[in-house]
Order: C-alpha cells, then sequence, then structure tokens
C-alpha cells in the first residue's frame, strides 16, 4: 500500500507512503488515495490528516514514471483531479500536516487541503518552471487565493525554496510545530477538530467554495440557506444547552 490509513476516535489519517522515494507521486498512489478520500465521506470521518512518511511531505509527480509515460500530461492530470476535487468537496475539515518538502504537485495537494500545518524543517518550492511546466492539480486556482495574484507569479516565475517560517508569513502555512513533537502536536489538533459541530463546518467549507464566484447577494441567500440547516442540527441544540449550563460542548457531528 502506497496510502496508508489510521482511525481514531474521528480522525482519519491518510499517510503517503513512499519515503524511499520522498513520496513522489505515482498513478497508484493517485489511484488509492482517490479510494481512501471517497471512503472518507463516511460520517464516522469527521476529519481527515493528510501527512507523508520519512524525511518529505511529497516531492510532486514521481519524474522517473512521467519518463515512461504512455498518456498524454492532460489524460494523466485526471488523476490528480480527481483526488484535488476530492479533498475540496468532502463536507469536513481535511487538514495537510506538512513533514518536510512540498514540490510541485505535493504543494498543490497541500493546497488544496483546508488548514496546514507544517514541522519547523517543512518547506515548499512550486518546482514547475524549473522543469518547464506549468502549475496543476489546483496550484493555479488556490496560491493567488491565499497569496494574491502577483506573489503568486512571483512563486511560481522563480520556484524558491520557501520555508516554513516563509510560508507562514504568505498564509500559506496555519501553524508551525516544532520538528520533534511535530507528528504529536499536528494529530492533537486534528484530534480537536475531528469532535468539532461536524456538519456546520462542512456548510462553513461549502460557503467558502461558493464565494470565490459569487455576489454578495448570492452569498447571504446561500448563508441563510445554509444556517438553517446548521440551526436544525444536534450540535446547534447540544452548543445552545452548554452555552446556558456553562460547560464545554460535546458534539456528535451532527
Ligand atoms: C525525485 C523527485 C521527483 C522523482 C526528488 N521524482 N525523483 C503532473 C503530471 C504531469 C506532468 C508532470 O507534472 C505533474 C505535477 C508535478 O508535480 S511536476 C513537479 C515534479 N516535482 C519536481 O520537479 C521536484 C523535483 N525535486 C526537487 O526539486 C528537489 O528534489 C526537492 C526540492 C523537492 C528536494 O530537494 P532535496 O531535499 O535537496 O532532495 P534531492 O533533490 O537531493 O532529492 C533526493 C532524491 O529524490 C534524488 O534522487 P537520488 O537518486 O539522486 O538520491 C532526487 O532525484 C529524487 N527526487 N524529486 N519529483
Amino acid at each position: 500500500m502506497v496510502i496508508t490509513q489510521h482511525q481514531e476516535a474521528g480522525l482519519l489519517t491518510l499517510t503517503l507512503n513512499r519515503p524511499d522515494a520522498l513520496n513522489a507521486i505515482t498513478t497508484e498512489l493517485l489511484v488509492e488515495l482517490g479510494h481512501a478520500l471517497e471512503k472518507a465521506q463516511d460520517p464516522a470521518v469527521r476529519a481527515i490528516l493528510l501527512t507523508g512518511a520519512g524525511r518529505a511531505f511529497s516531492v510532486g509527480q514521481d519524474l522517473k514514471e512521467v519518463q515512461v509515460r504512455q498518456e498524454s500530461f492532460k489524460d494523466h492530470l485526471r488523476h490528480y483531479n480527481r483526488v484535488i476535487k476530492l479533498l475540496q468537496h468532502l463536507e469536513k475539515p481535511v487538514l495537510a500536516a506538512i513533514n518536510g518538502a512540498a514540490a510541485g504537485a505535493g504543494f498543490s495537494l497541500t493546497l488544496a487541503c483546508d488548514l496546514r500545518l507544517a514541522s519547523e524543517s517543512a518547506f515548499f518550492t512550486p518546482a514547475f518552471s524549473r522543469i518547464g511546466l506549468v502549475p496543476d492539480s489546483g496550484m493555479s486556482y488556490f496560491l493567488p487565493r491565499i497569496v494574491g495574484w502577483n506573489k503568486a507569479f512571483d512563486l511560481l516565475t522563480f520556484s524558491p525554496r520557501v520555508t516554513a517560517e516563509e510560508a507562514f508569513e504568505l498564509g500559506i502555512v496555519d501553524r508551525i510545530f516544532p520538528v520533534d513533537t511535530f507528528q504529536e502536536q499536528a494529530r492533537a489538533f486534528a484530534l480537536e477538530l475531528a469532535q468539532g459541530p461536524t456538519l456546520a463546518l462542512g456548510l462553513t467549507k461549502q460557503l467558502l467554495c461558493r464565494s470565490g464566484s459569487a455576489t454578495l447577494e448570492e452569498m447571504l441567500d446561500y448563508e441563510a440557506e445554509m444556517q438553517d440547516r446548521a440551526g436544525q442540527s444536534q450540535d446547534h441544540h447540544e452548543g445552545m444547552q452548554a452555552f446556558l449550563e456553562k460547560r464545554p460542548s460535546r458534539f456528535s457531528g451532527m
């Protein structure tokens, strides 16, 4: 298996598991990741943590595999695009725990997640322009939305190594944890999120997805619709009770 899966207390951890190849992405890896993400639609899964085994998160497309490819890049990218859409459309928080290098489509994978937790030793590099390619796997969509058009163009053109600290300054990284305690702290952070009001968080994600291409009027209507749904949830009821009883909420995700 090139994707390992571990489930505990509502948290599904998916690990890219080709450590000897710095988790370079193969078709097999994308197919396995796609299957795992489809299964993650199960309501028992309330948050997903995507990470890499060994010293890298992922160095992107396995360049050895594409050298002997049979299909066009356009056809090959269908495997990537399926995974990116699944990450974005899962109605629950998806976190990337970036333990080392995230390059090319490995970087893109992290951008399709809802939050990025980075080890102090992590770094990012678009890598595409260095081999005469354009950004793919959603990078041209997510990166300018996070860092702005001109910074995205700068990063995509010069493809520097962006340290975790620099990525934090740019808004690419949301939390940084020390190398020694990274796995433990990322897991604890994700476990806490897996105990959250999952339905409301999923609806929040849908709102943010829609806001990229909607007018204020459309968003006001969509917010009202989503609030109606959240307002009928068990978690809203529990949240209100907990507030009145001055105790922490015990959300069920429904
Ligand atoms: C690798 C790779 C790699 C194979 C390092 N593949 N072996 C989608 C579909 C269609 C077309 C193509 O594009 C895509 C999407 C993409 O992702 S394109 C972008 C692909 N990725 C890259 O171009 C990144 C290439 N790698 C690097 O720039 C560096 O290796 C980084 C900056 C990631 C890490 O640097 P270091 O930590 O200094 O490690 P290293 O460079 O020494 O690499 C260690 C080994 O890993 C080395 O092999 P070796 O046998 O010499 O030890 C590399 O050749 C190998 N490796 N990336 N993507």
